[in-house]
This record gives structure tokens, sequence and C-alpha cells, in this order.
């Protein structure tokens, strides 16, 4: 019976509190929180209270509108750091919404650009959390509008933007072009900045940084906001000065050529090395002088060519590798009397061009003396050369390793070239450069596992090291030459090759920079192709990748490879500009939540890496065409002689 009459007296229940019971109990409830509130201490009270003001700023937190105020107004005392950041430190984590045709905001660009990170989620959150390296190096948002609309456009030399899209697009997907919202015709039309300028904004970054805190010195220390001395010469000046006049930057031109006429001697008690003062020093005076027209950089450049000259005072007639400019004098380095074979075999081109426009035969006979003797010397292993060479005995030295990278590299490049210069007819380098190529084939050449990246590894002492420095990528570039001029057609092939397995060294990394040195997997079941060794994970901001795209542009008309050198423009800018001013080299190509700046532009930054870009994304390919000059391995364009000389 309980059972049976429960029902009745819950059913009794409910009707009362539907009238009066119901607020009676709430009234009670009211009363009873009151009373409890009071029974508690003190502390507990505020403790309460500061629970629900917590809870209470959390809720309008989340509520949008109200979370974008706040965040504004931190990312704001973020902001004023001293003239270094770009990039809030707390970055939002997802971009809102853009509407199509809509142009994003900058801060949206800057949160598409975290969330384009490489690597896992993890690395991109720490990386959100962490701010990147934006303290120290800025964030180029001018570059990531290009990218958003990178593939509507074409650019022809200097800038002018050809819009291709917009006539095709509609029609390949069955729309007409008036279908598109007017906002995002606009989109694509007027927020393209061409890559052509995109080079020459980051010529002029990196100008500005040197300008102010390295103006006259050899090289931009980009993070200490100072500069350093390698030979007092105004090295990355003068590097520099042909990049400005092909870049179109004439004022700037203007301010260094004044420099050049007023403030630079070589009349100084300094040792210099004589490859790199040759390529870069001499090699862009030369250059400069053939591409203006204006005699002061010729003189500069005898200037330096004879002081030069007391290196090749050697027993053997192998030049030493450094000389006193000032005093006269040449001899080894301190611990050995050895020369590098690339550093001897690789300042032909300008002592060449010096005798052509001197009328004076003492610089072509003392380098031609040089290539002689390397061409007869036992050592090679098929054609390939040896990394020293003794001045006293003129013969190989620490034989047995063979390389395409440091110490070898551009030898293999200037017997091509001087091929080239002297207009085809010294078939000893044709010769030499051919069985070169062949003893490369033979014994460098393997393919990596699983995707077979074809790449150019090194022999020590009848061993294969799957090793490549990336110094070696100007082997694609030097070879699609060699076939240009009519050398066999797997030249190309391989030139091909290379180019891929170079711009993997590249995509391939977290930031997407090539580490200085890499090691191919050769063993199937490998996970991936590319090792990196902790010890060579820095990036020097070097050419030879770029510089082969240029070449294989040239020659293929294969805008894959503009894309690839315009990734590789992209993160530089990312990883490695420095907001005051300059770009710098970064210890650490794996790790793009801390690069890890080495505070140091190389001069040829601007020598070399931005001229290529700017010539890969040119359109002209008369201009500075490559059947009129032939370039130096410092990307100085020197003239190749006419017939009759
Ligand atoms: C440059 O000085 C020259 O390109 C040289 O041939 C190799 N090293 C640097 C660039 O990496």
């Amino acid at each position: 019976m309980q059972a049976a009459g429960r029902p009745d007296s819950v059913s009794i229940h409910l009707t009362g509190a539907q009238s009066g019971d119901y607020n009676n109990s709430k009234q009670r409830r009211r009363q009873s929180c009151w009373r409890r509130w009071k029974q508690l201490s003190r502390l507990q009270r505020s403790l309460l209270l500061f629970v629900l003001v917590l809870l209470f700023i959390c809720g309008m937190a989340s509520y949008p509108t109200v979370a974008k105020h706040l965040r504004s107004l931190t990312e704001g005392e973020q902001d004023t750091g001293r003239s270094v950041r770009l990039m809030p430190l707390n970055p939002h984590v997802l971009p809102e919404p853009v509407q199509q045709g809509q142009q994003p905001l900058p801060e949206q660009l800057s949160q598409r650009k975290l969330s384009n990170k490489r690597g896992p989620p993890v690395l991109q959150s720490r990386l959100q959390k962490k701010g990147n390296i934006s303290n120290i190096i800025s964030e180029d948002k001018t570059a990531e509008l290009r990218k958003e609309g990178e593939r509507d456009s074409v650019n022809s030399w200097r800038g002018a933007v050809i819009d291709t899209d917009q006539a095709t697009e509609g029609a390949k997907d069955g729309k007409n072009k008036q279908d598109l919202p007017d906002n995002q015709v606009k989109h694509s039309k007027d927020l393209e900045p061409s890559r052509l300028e995109a080079v020459q904004e980051a010529f002029r970054h990196a100008w500005k940084g040197y300008k102010d805190y390295a103006w006259g010195h050899d090289e931009l220390r980009p993070i200490s906001r100072s500069y350093s001395e390698w030979f007092g010469l105004g090295l990355t000046l003068i590097d520099a000065l042909d990049t400005m006049w092909i870049l179109g930057l004439k004022q700037e031109f203007e301010e260094a050529r004044t420099w050049v006429a007023t403030e630079l001697t070589f009349n100084k008690n300094v040792d210099v090395n004589l490859f790199e003062s040759t390529i870069r020093i001499l090699g862009g005076l030369l250059s400069t002088y053939h591409l203006t027209g204006d005699s002061l950089f010729l003189d500069k450049a005898k200037d330096i060519g004879s002081r030069l000259m007391p290196a090749f005072n050697t027993q053997s007639k192998i030049p030493y590798s450094d000389v006193n400019i000032g005093k006269g004098t040449a001899h080894p380095p301190r611990w050995t009397s050895d020369s590098t074979v690339a550093e001897v075999t690789s300042i032909q081109l300008e002592f060449r061009e010096l005798s052509r426009l001197t009328q004076e035969p003492q610089y072509q006979a003392a380098v031609a003396e040089v290539m002689n003797q390397v061409h007869k010397l036992d050592g090679k292993l098929d054609g390939l050369v040896p990394m020293f060479i003794n001045t006293n005995s003129g013969q190989f030295t620490h034989q047995g390793i063979y390389t395409l990278g440091a110490r070898a590299d551009s030898y293999y490049e200037y017997l091509l070239k001087q091929w080239i210069q002297g207009g085809k007819k010294e078939d000893q380098f044709l010769e030499d450069y051919l069985q070169a190529i062949e003893g490369v084939k033979k014994n460098l050449l393997q393919k990596s596992s699983p995707k077979g990246l074809v790449f150019v590894g090194e022999v020590s002492h009848g061993q294969f090291s799957p090793k490549m420095d990336h110094l070696v990528c100007f082997l694609p570039g030097t070879l699609a030459l060699g076939a240009h001029n009519g050398l066999p057609a797997d030249h190309m092939d391989l030139a091909k090759e290379l180019m891929q397995t170079c711009y993997q060294m590249y995509i391939q990394m977290e930031t997407g920079l090539s580490p200085e040195i890499v090691h191919f997997n050769m063993h199937q079941g490998s996970t991936r192709d590319i090792d990196v060794k902790p010890a060579d994970r820095h990036n020097l901001l070097r050419p030879e990748t770029v510089e082969s795209l240029f070449y294989l542009y040239r020659f293929t008309k294969d805008r894959k490879y503009q894309d690839w050198g315009w990734e590789i423009l992209l993160n530089f800018n990312k990883y490695t500009k420095v907001s005051s001013g300059g770009y710098t080299s970064i210890n650490n190509v794996c790790d793009p939540d801390y690069p890890g700046p080495r505070d140091k532009m190389e001069s040829f930054f601007l020598g070399e890496t931005l001229k290529y870009l700017y010539l890969l994304f040119s359109e002209d390919h008369d201009f500075i065409s490559l059947d009129k000059y032939v370039f130096n391995t410092e990307a100085h364009p020197l003239p190749i002689w006419p017939p009759t000389e």
C-alpha cells in the first residue's frame, strides 16, 4: 500500500508547488544562501569572490569582440620593444576568417605564416608560444602579401606585372571573368608586387643594415649592429656594386661609387687572400666597369690586380694563398706551404680579362701557368683533383680525397668557363672538364633512399662517403651551361636531377633553408633521404642553389625553377632577415623555433644570392645574356671575348 499511496502524496505536493510553495522554497533557498554566506569567514568570502570574478573575465574573453580588444591591448605593449619587432609575441592561434575576395589584414597574414610552419603541430604551438626569434628577426609582411596570390601573375623584367589568371582561370572552370566578385579581381591585380620588386626590397633592406652599421667595412654584423673586417677594403660594398646596377638601384649605386672614388685605397699594409680578393674585388670591379663603362672601376681593378701579383713569386709558380697588398710580399698560411686547389685555379677568368683590357700579358701568363701545371699533374682520379697543392714542389698533397665541395669546387667551374670566355678555342680546358664530369659520374654519383635523389658524394682513400656540401649545388648550373654550349645532352639531364636534389636540401629542412652539409641515406629501408649532423646545420646565405636555378630557368624556361627560388627567398625573409637592417647567417636550419642568428651577413649574399634571384625572376633573357657574359665564381659577369681575339 505504501507504494500505492506515494504517487498521491507527490501529486498533491506538486500541485502546491505550482502555486505558492515553489516561490516559498525559492525564498527559503535565498535566505539559506545568505545565511551560509554570513557564516563564511572573511578569507573564504574573498576567495569565493575572486573565483567568481575570474570566471566572469574568462567568459567575457571568450566572446570574440572583447577578446580581440584584450589581445590588441597586450600586443600593443609588446610591440613597443626597441625597433625590433614585427610579430606579436603571443600571436593568435587561429586567423580570423577572410571573406572571399577580401584583403587579409597584416595580422592575419602573420597568423597564417605561423600556421604554415613546417614540422609537427607540437613544434608549431611551441613556436607560437615563444614567438620565434621575433625580437631579433623581423617578419616580411609584404613578402607574405605577395605569397598570398603569387600564382595569379607573371612578372616581366624590372617589375611589370602581367596578369594571366584573370583571363584564363574563368574560362577553365566555365566562369566568365565578370562572374568573380569585383574585389577578388582587385586582390590579384593590385596587391601583387612582383618578385623582382621583392628582391629589390630584400637588397635595400640588406643595404640599409650595411649602410647604417658597417659602411665602408667588410661585413655587416646585423644583430650587434656593427661590422667585421677581413681585409679592411669595403668587401661588401665592392661585391655589391654590379648587383645594384643590375637591380636598377641607382641611388644606392651612386653612393657606393662615391665611396670607391673617394675612400677606397689598396695602398694598405694588409694581408689579403689571393682567391677571395680576386673573385670578389677584382671580379667585382671588372664587371662593374663593363656594365657601366666607368673608367674609375677599371683603374681600381688595375690597382688591385697588380698588387696581387707577388703571390705568384713562388718556386713552383703555384701562388701563395696570401698577399700583403701594401708591402708587396706574399706567403702561405702560417701552418703550411700548401695552397688550396680551387683557390689557385679559380682566379683565371679575372686575370685573363685584366690582361685583355690592359694589354699587359703578365696577368694572363701567371694564371695560365697554374692551369698548365695542374693539367699535367699526377694524382687525379679520372679527372678529379685532390684538395691541396704545394707551392714549393707544385705537386698535389694530402691526396686521396675527391670532392666537388669545398677546396675543389670552382676548379671544375673555371675549366668550363675559361673555355667559354675564350670563345671555345682552348681545347685543354674542354678536355679536362669533360674528363672530370665523367669522373664525377663514375666515382661520385649515387642515389639516395627512399626517394632516389641523385647526389654527388665524396671519395676518401677509396671509400665512398654520401656527404654533399651545399657548395656542390653550383654543379647543376655549370652542367646546364655546358650543355647550352654544345656539350653532351646528358649533362643537362644530370643538371636537372641534381637541381631537384639541391632543392630538396632546402624543403626537407624545417626552415626551408639548406644546411651547409648533408649526408644522404643509401641503405634500403631508410625513412628519410637526407640527414644533417649537428655541426653542419648552419646556413651562411650561400648562393649556389639559386645560382643553378637561374641557369636552369634560362635554358629550360620551366617556371618551377622560379617558384623554387621564390620559396627560398621567402624563407630567407622569414628566418634570416633582421628588422633593424641586414640579413644574418643562422646556426640551425632544423629549428624554426630558434634558428640561432650568427650575426654575420656575408658579402656574397649581396654579390651573388640576391643577384641570381633577381636574374632568375627576370623574363628578359637578353639582359646579361649567357651568350655574351660568363659569370665568375662570385657572380660577377665578365664578357665572353669576341671571336677576333
Ligand atoms: C663564394 O665566395 C663563391 O661562390 C665561391 O666560389 C664559393 N663560396 C662563396 C659562396 O658560397
